[in-house]
């Protein structure tokens, strides 16, 4: 076996970990190393190396992980395809790496991007490898792994590695486990994987300016002997939120509540790539949170779905519920599962409404139910074209075509197969189809097959169901059925005095 290479964050922007060469990488050398590994003992999570086939069941394959620090010995590099399915990140990509001696080897590199929310809409961001928010870091249980970071910003930085148990120095966060990464300066974090799960990565130095900037990204760890069937499909969501004022080229990392920009893997709607799956498939959502301030409740149309894990570990099946929607707090991470045996175009989203909108979509007088055509014919004599808009909600922000100021979309709103969808912000769609020619195409919209859609009722339905279309004859909430409650007149007194509402003057007990 390879001497062990260590690096350390002390020093290690100056010296080159060992091994790093030409001629190890993906070479020879890094099979011959893998082979000296497979004979080592596995020394962690014995339970969780049995060969598949084994029917121990869920909870001695996933045994709850401990904290113990002693470094665990390094298994073969697991290989995609072979050892894992690889996750599909909409709108984002999977950081490749190198095997040097048995090590699987990636490089960060923080660095300012201009990014794309949607159409219309960019920012200067801070991000990774030319991307916002960084690739997805994927890696097997037992893997030993060395991340090499690279600072291109104009501030120093580091990387903390969330969820993942490491040792102490490896932590990343600035000050505390490591000094930071300087502009210019490369450091390298190396540690042994001995968990599995959906963990995050993401600065610890100046984390209010740098991850408000975009510096987040996911950690995908997969199990070395998955205690079930592996997905079919696995798809890796990270949430954020900013604030990009109309026209700004930056988002403000300053602010504190009033974000305006809600994202999925750094994308708002329309802009967000849906997400593909066959009929029958098995999908696994893994959903991130690294936002400020803000927990998103995902909420999943036309399905039940099974919250399996935390980025805290495996829940274990009895402490499992079905859901519709599942709450996603900041700092954390929560990994859904079913089968998707229902054709359609679903839903994918946060269930705050004020987080499916874009920009400008809060803050605005409240126009509902105003009738504003008197107003908008004075101000057109001084502002031809004015119109005020609102009365009837946000519905027409985008069709109607009105031009937006430089560098911002509209509230909300894509064109769909049947009318606008006044969605924006944080919101995708599942689409899951009988016939697929490939996960990589977009299908196009569901056609629903005949008498599956609502549209318009019939003169003949409404005659043959009793239904007036006025209205008129559909029930009406009984008399007194929503009438506020009357609380009953308080019990008398034991001294027989008649009752008295406390806190009445010259009550008291003084008396
Ligand atoms: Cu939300």
């Amino acid at each position: 076996m390879s001497t062990e290479p260590r690096t350390d964050g002390r020093d290690g922007s100056a010296r080159p970990a060992p091994g790093l060469t030409r001629r190890g990488v993906l070479g020879a050398g890094a099979l011959a190393g893998g082979a000296a590994l497979l004979g080592a003992r596995p020394a962690f999570a014995q339970p969780g190396t049995l060969p598949p086939g084994e029917d121990l069941g869920r909870q001695e394959r996933n045994p709850a992980r401990t904290n113990e620090t002693t470094a665990p010995t390094p298994l073969e590099p697991g290989e995609p395809g072979r050892d894992y399915t690889p996750v599909v990140v909409p709108n984002g990509w999977t950081l490749p790496f190198v095997v040097v001696d048995g090590v699987k080897v990636f490089h960060l590199v923080a660095e300012e991007v201009d990014h794309e929310f949607a159409p219309g809409l960019r920012a200067r961001c801070w991000g990774y490898n030319g991307g916002v928010h960084g690739p997805v870091i994927e890696a097997v249980e037992g893997d030993r792994v060395r991340i090499f970071v690279t600072n291109r910003l104009a501030a120093p930085t580091t990387v903390h590695w969330h969820g993942v148990l490491l040792p102490s120095g490896m932590d990343g966060v600035g000050g505390l486990s490591q000094r930071s990464i300087l502009t210019g300066e490369t450091f390298a974090y190396e540690f042994t994987l001995r968990q599995h799960g959906t963990l995050m990565y993401h600065s610890h130095h100046d984390e209010m300016t740098q991850m408000g900037m975009g510096m987040t990204g996911l950690f995908i760890i997969h199990p070395r002997a998955p205690a079930g069937v592996r997905p079919d499909r696995d798809f890796a969501l990270l949430l954020h939120e900013w604030r990009i004022d109309v026209g700004a080229a930056r988002p403000d990392p300053n602010e504190m509540t009033d974000f305006n920009v809600l994202t999925m893997n750094a994308k708002v709607f329309p802009g967000t790539q849906p997400l593909i799956v066959r009929q029958g498939e098995r999908v696994r959502l893994r959903i991130g949170n690294l936002s400020a301030m803000d927990h998103h409740p995902i909420h999943l149309h036309g399905y039940s779905f099974t919250v399996t894990e935390t980025d805290g570990g495996v829940i274990p099946e009895a402490g499992r519920w079905p859901e519709t929607t599942v709450l996603v707090p900041v700092g954390s991470t929560r990994t859904a599962e079913f089968v998707a045996d229902n054709p359609g175009d679903w839903a994918l989203h946060c269930h705050m409404t004020h987080h499916v909108m874009n920009q400008m979509g809060h803050n605005l007088p409240n126009m509902i139910g105003v009738d504003a055509r008197g107003l908008d014919a004075d101000a057109r004599r001084l502002l031809p074209g004015y119109m005020t808009m609102g009365q009837e909600g946000m519905t027409g922000m985008t069709e109607m075509g009105m031009a937006v100021p430089p560098n911002s979309i509209p509230m909300v709103g894509g064109a769909g197969p049947y009318d606008e969808i006044t969605m924006g912000g944080m919101f995708t769609i599942l689409k899951v189809r009988e016939r697929l020619e490939s996960h990589d195409r977009d299908p196009g919209w569901y056609e629903p097959p005949p008498g599956t859609r609502a549209d318009v009722a019939s003169p003949e339905a409404l005659r043959a169901n009793g239904i007036g279309a006025d209205g008129a004859s559909a029930p009406r909430a009984p008399e007194g059925s929503m009438r506020s409650w009357t609380l009953p007149p308080p019990l008398p007194r034991e001294d027989g005095a008649p009752a008295a509402p406390m806190g009445g003057h010259g009550h008291g007990h003084g008396e």
